[in-house]
């Protein structure tokens, strides 16, 4: 009999065996009548039925987990303001989603793997991938930013769903080599419904592949509501479906995501399967910067949801039971004013880049077209090089030759005619009166950028 309660005669023979104890295993694989939780919207531990049989958390990791979503909280705002600079291409804010993506990772060991979205970058930040080998992907730098193994985390993965068929391959690989490292892929609403979720689902059952596939339903997939995604009361009740436990979670409960998250790994860790969690939660920004949410929700909706904030709900436990008061909250907030200061710092430096490089790492022997592509590319920059470099020639005579007439025709020297071009208007006004018009000043190298004290508001 497999874990399932089927055995494999039940399964092809003309009699199906165990009837009753497959079927007590498929209504043990459905999630409860409402999301697990262990602490309500107003801090308050929650001891009814909701709490599912999970225990609360460890003090040190509720607290660790707090302080760790407040500082992924301003430095989430300040990589938006990074975006809205322009110093990012794009940027999938995770605000709102705190508790899933930092309480996802904390309850996984160290040596787990995570199998991220473009929307899990705070996650990342907590498996303690730097900001500036997290954030150079939003701008489109080609090298994928960290180094996969040095975080145990693949890359953050665009195309969406593909990474759950990534995690489940890989969890498979690894328990054929006998480690007990467990895979979680993180997905959206959306990207549960693409085939590939199915299918890595469908494998991750069959194969028994400790892997753990954690569906944050933020409500939309940019703007279709989760009720056109589904007809389903939870995305985990799929699980059932498929042979694997289904749990449903509030995914702004950061103690319910530990524990939730914590036992379904260890579970597969065991070699008991796989689970599908959905954590409900809600994005509370756009989808990304180019998106705007007033178009398909409304402030109302907003609200309601701000009012169930995981920042908020973990900090008012934590105080009423003594665990934070004003004193953490002052190092936390300068915790997070530190990581801030350091990713505008790291973001607002220009990175030297060169487009030829591109090509380098596609193939061991590149093809011969690729060859082609990189050999024109080349000319094209040479091109573009002798006519900038042109460019600046001509401008620097032209400048040298403005310099000549202006002190022929009032005898003041180089510098003083400098000087005199970059005056306020009305400075110098008695000899503007006889001198020729100043040269033009040099065209901005870029829009000016907010100071760090803007940038921080
Ligand atoms: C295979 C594929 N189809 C379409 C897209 C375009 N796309 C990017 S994000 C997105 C919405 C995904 O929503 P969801 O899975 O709920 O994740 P969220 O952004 O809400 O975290 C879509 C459709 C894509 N990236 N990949
Ligand atoms: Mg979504």
């Amino acid at each position: 009999m497999n874990d399932n309660g089927v055995t494999d005669t039940g399964r092809r023979g003309p009699v199906i065996a165990d009837t009753q104890t497959a079927y007590a295993h498929l209504l043990d694989r459905l999630p409860g009548a409402e999301p697990v939780r262990l602490i309500d919207e107003h801090g308050a531990p929650d001891t009814t039925e909701r709490s599912g049989g999970y225990a609360m958390p460890a003090d040190e990791l509720l607290l660790d987990a707090y302080r760790r979503m407040s500082v992924a909280r301003r430095w989430d705002i300040q990589v938006t303001k990074l975006t809205r600079q322009g110093r990012l291409a794009t940027f999938p804010s995770g605000l709102g989603q705190e508790a899933g993506e930092i309480g996802a990772v904390l309850a996984l060991r160290d040596d787990d793997w995570l199998f991220p979205t473009y929307r899990d970058s705070l996650a990342l930040l907590t498996r303690g991938v730097p900001p500036g080998e997290l954030l150079p992907f939003f701008r489109g730098e080609w090298h994928m930013s960290y180094d996969p193994r040095d975080h145990r985390a693949a890359g953050q993965a665009t195309p969406l769903a593909t990474q759950a068929l990534h995690a489940v391959g890989f969890a498979h690989a690894e328990r054929l080599r006998g480690r007990g490292t467990v895979a979680l892929a993180f997905l959206g609403d959306g990207a549960a419904s693409e085939g590939d979720a199915h299918e890595a689902m469908n494998f991750a059952a069959t194969w028994n592949a400790p892997t753990v596939f954690f569906v944050q339903n933020n409500q939309y997939a940019i703007s279709v509501p989760i009720e056109r995604q589904t007809a389903s009361r939870s995305i985990a009740d799929r699980g059932a479906g498929l042979g694997m436990r289904g749990v449903w979670v509030d995914g702004n409960d950061a103690a319910a995501v530990l524990a939730v998250v914590a036992d379904a790994a260890e579970r597969a860790r065991r070699g008991e399967g796989p689970t599908v969690i959905e954590a409900r939660t809600y994005r509370l920004e756009a989808h990304t910067n180019s998106d705007d949410p007033t178009r398909y929700r409304t402030e109302a909706e907003q609200e309601a949801w701000r009012a169930f904030d995981p920042i908020a709900r973990l900090g008012a436990h934590l105080r009423e039971r003594g665990l934070v008061d004003d004193d953490t909250e002052a190092q936390i907030a300068a915790e997070a004013e530190r990581l801030a200061a350091e990713t505008r710092d790291t973001m607002n430096a220009d990175p030297e880049l060169d487009p030829l490089e591109l090509f380098d790492h596609v193939y061991a022997t590149p093809r011969a077209a690729l060859r082609e592509q990189r050999a024109a590319l080349a000319a094209e920059l040479a091109q573009r090089d002798d006519a900038d470099g042109e460019h600046d020639r001509d401008a620097a005579e032209e400048r040298a030759h403005e310099r000549t007439a202006a002190t022929a025709s009032d005898g003041r020297d180089d510098d003083a005619a400098e000087a005199g071009a970059g005056a306020e208007p009305g400075a110098g006004a008695e000899s503007a009166a006889s001198a020729p018009p100043p040269a033009p000043p040099a065209p901005p190298a870029r829009p000016a950028r907010a100071t760090d004290e803007e940038a921080a508001r």
